[in-house]
């Protein structure tokens, strides 16, 4: 069903603690921890708790939950004090944009400054 774990997801292993990660945030809809391979000094990933492969999967099924997630990438950004110097969110969607795991997440960058346009 739509929206429901799936067993061999490393983020739905995440939110359910069968991988560790540094989760700095958590809501009912929504995780947010440490990239684990961090571009900048701030690097956190937002994912909503259930399961779609990318944001427009999520954005047609369950949109609210967008909200929820750029809701939280603004607190994460404060409680990071990235705010004054500006930060990035990023959902990469497709394989083509660079998207390596197919559940979705937003990335929150920021603590040095940042070029336009990203590779
Ligand atoms: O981003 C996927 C991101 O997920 C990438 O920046 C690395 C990060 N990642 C991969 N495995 C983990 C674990 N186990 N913990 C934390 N972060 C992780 P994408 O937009 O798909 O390229």
């Amino acid at each position: 069903m739509a929206g429901e774990p799936q067993a061999d997801c490393l983020f739905c292993k995440i939110v359910a603690r069968e991988v560790p990660a540094t989760i700095v945030r958590e809501t009912e809809t929504t995780v947010a921890f440490r990239d684990i391979n961090p571009q900048a000094p701030t690097h956190v990933l937002i994912i909503p708790k259930v399961h779609y492969q990318d944001a427009a999967a999520l954005a047609a099924a369950e949109p609210q939950i967008i909200a929820d997630i750029l809701r939280e990438s603004r607190e994460v950004a404060a409680e990071e004090k990235v705010e004054d110097r500006g930060y990035r969110v990023v959902f990469n969607t497709g394989a083509g944009a660079g998207q390596t795991v197919f559940h979705a997440h937003l990335h929150v960058l920021g603590g040095r400054g940042l070029q336009w346009p990203p590779g």
